[in-house]
């Protein structure tokens, strides 16, 4: 059975014309599954699995157009997870990326139209540095990493994905941020001839995400260029793409093409379009609910799901999520933050 959603869950809510048809919906469906005890449950198996006999593994570039080499990758054990790892081709097929489109298997069928070569990132604003890399140079002077981290999207589905990056930190240090920088600001590229899905007023493009300087210098925020120790699908936002752990789905932006450190607090495409919904914070919490929805539980996306767009997740058991996604040592960021309410 193929259910489509009349529209995107995740969109904003004044396009959620038929909000209360759907919800109603949901329930139905959540009743039924657990009426007719489908047990659609991830399998479980060896955790960390992936990483096996694998320090450093040697590594070729995968689907993507070749533009350059990933090299040595070292594993970084400290981020092993006990979870199970969300096999490839779940986590490259079932995506958000809404300049290719809307559904879950959008991004994967319009992928061919992104050109990541050449590219180039421009990081500017608060910086002694400011420079305009190509991707290869921007690159060069990294160690990357495999870090194997999870990934919680707002929409109340979650993976587990072995990144392949380097600290957001170490380029922090590179450019130099003046006194006067306290944010950091992501745009992803803007091109509706390679990214269709802009030529549909969904967000008001370019897609821009926002740290605050501290959390970008945050061991755990990683720039990345790889998943799966190949470089990054474009459906996963070659060429170089942010990944937060600890926040939803939508901090981690995009193909990105500037990097701007700003004193004032950016306002990042979803916090525009609904601040009540998506706020700048936004760190994964299972106390504070979306408007439209609990946060108290997931479902855990391990192989490829049948048949099920977005509504899937309604359909199989779902997990515990945890505070900040399971990464609790980013607590001291948050000093004083009332934890208690949408931020
Ligand atoms: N530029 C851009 N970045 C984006 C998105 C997007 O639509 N555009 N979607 C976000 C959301 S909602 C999620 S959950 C993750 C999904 O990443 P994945 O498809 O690699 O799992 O990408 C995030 N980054
Ligand atoms: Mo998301």
């Amino acid at each position: 059975m193929l259910i489509k959603l009349p529209k995107p869950l995740h969109a904003r809510e004044s396009e959620v014309t038929d909000r209360d048809t759907w919800l109603s919906r949901r329930r139905f469906l959540g009743k039924a599954a657990r009426g007719a005890g489908l047990a659609l449950a991830a399998s479980s198996g060896g955790a960390g699995a992936f990483l096996a006999g694998c320090e450093p593994a040697a590594v070729t570039a995968g689907d993507s157009d070749g533009q350059f080499s990933l090299g040595d990758i070292k594993a970084n054990k400290r981020y092993l997870l006990p979870d199970t790892t969300t096999e490839k081709a779940a986590a490259t097929t079932y995506n958000n990326f809404y300049e290719m489109g809307v559904l879950k298997s959008d991004p994967r069928e319009n992928a061919h139209l992104l050109k990541t070569k050449p590219w180039s990132v421009r990081v500017h604003g608060l910086v002694n540095k400011p420079a305009d890399y190509q991707l290869e140079d921007f690159i060069a002077p990294q160690q990357l990493e495999e870090r194997i981290y999870r990934l919680r999207c707002v929409e109340a589905w979650s993976m587990v994905i072995p990144w392949v990056g380097f600290p957001m930190a170490d380029l922090i240090g590179r450019v130099q941020p003046t006194s006067k920088a306290r944010f950091v600001k992501f745009t992803t590229l803007l091109d509706p001839s390679m990214l269709p899905g802009q030529r549909t007023p969904v967000l008001d493009w370019p897609y821009t995400e926002a740290l605050e300087l501290k959390e970008a210098l945050h061991p755990l925020t990683l720039l990345t260029v790889g998943m799966y120790g190949e470089i990054l699908p474009n459906q996963n936002g070659a060429p170089l793409r942010l990944v937060v752990p600890w926040k939803y789905g939508y901090k981690s932006i995009k193909s990105i093409v500037d990097i701007e450190f700003t004193e004032r607090r950016p306002l990042p495409s979803w916090t525009q379009a609904a601040p009540n919904e998506y706020p700048f914070y936004s760190n994964v919490n299972p106390s504070v609910n979306h408007p439209r929805w609990s946060q108290a539980r997931e479902r855990r996306i391990t192989n490829i799901p049948r048949g099920l767009d977005a509504i899937g997740a309604l359909l199989e058991p779902k997990i515990e999520t945890l505070m900040f996604n399971g990464y609790p040592e980013v607590a001291e960021l948050y000093r004083g933050m009332d934890m208690t309410r949408l931020s």
